[in-house]
């Protein structure tokens, strides 16, 4: 079971994936947490992403890609995997189809988290405040949202053109009522 948690930044993926993880027994695969940490030890990735993370923009779509192939047949071993931020373009969400064919998988599913523009931007500039994320600031705040307007929002397309169940779901409220809908969303396309 190859499932994907999608939304824009601060829609509560990271949130939601945690809860799915444990209830659905999916691995949790974050490529936003597996950068961080690149960042946190300082190595020659994170060297690279730190700077263009903290400035809103994604990194290389060849970067991501490799962490992910390198990630994914571990995570893959267990009883199924749930990708949350990635793919965040519709050239990862290419590469993500020709990585899992090779094994005979496919995605199963995309739940894609709605919600208003002006809560998102409420919720990460709150998570500045509490966490000092990096890429918490009003400016990266504003560029990471054009960033999901301009190249992520059309995987939702590419992953409907293709026959995937997307389900949307609003992730307005609190944490645990977004998950009562995220958890019928996950039941219905897990079937
Ligand atoms: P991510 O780590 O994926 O950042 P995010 O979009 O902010 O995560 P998320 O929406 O999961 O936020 P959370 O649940 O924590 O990526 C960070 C950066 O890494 C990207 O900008 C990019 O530079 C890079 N990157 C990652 N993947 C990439 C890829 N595939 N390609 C290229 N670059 C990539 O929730 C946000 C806040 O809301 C939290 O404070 C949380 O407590 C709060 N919250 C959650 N649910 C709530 C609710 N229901 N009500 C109120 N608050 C809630």
């Amino acid at each position: 079971m190859i499932g994907v948690i999608f939304g824009p930044p601060g829609s509560g993926k990271g949130t939601q994936a945690a809860k799915i993880e444990n209830a659905f027994r999916l691995k949790h695969l974050s490529t936003g947490d597996i950068l961080r940490s690149e960042v946190a030890r300082g190595t020659p990735i994170g060297k690279e992403a730190g700077r263009i993370m903290a400035a809103g923009d994604l990194v290389p779509d060849e970067l991501i890609v490799d962490i992910v192939r390198g990630r994914l047949p571990e995570a893959e071993a267990g009883e199924g995997v749930l990708l949350d931020g990635f793919p965040r373009t519709v050239g990862q969400a290419q590469a993500l189809d020709n990585m899992l064919s090779e094994e005979g998988h496919k995605v199963d599913f995309v739940i894609a988290l709605d919600v208003p523009e002006a809560e998102l931007v409420d919720r990460l500039l709150h998570r500045a405040q509490v966490e000092g994320r990096a890429d918490d600031t009003r400016e990266a705040i504003e560029e990471r949202m054009h960033e999901y307007h301009k190249l992520t929002e059309a995987v939702l397309d590419y992953y409907s053109r293709h026959g995937v169940p997307v389900k949307r779901v609003s992730g307005v409220g609190r944490p645990d009522e977004v998950f009562e809908r995220v958890k019928r969303a996950v039941s219905i396309s897990s079937v």
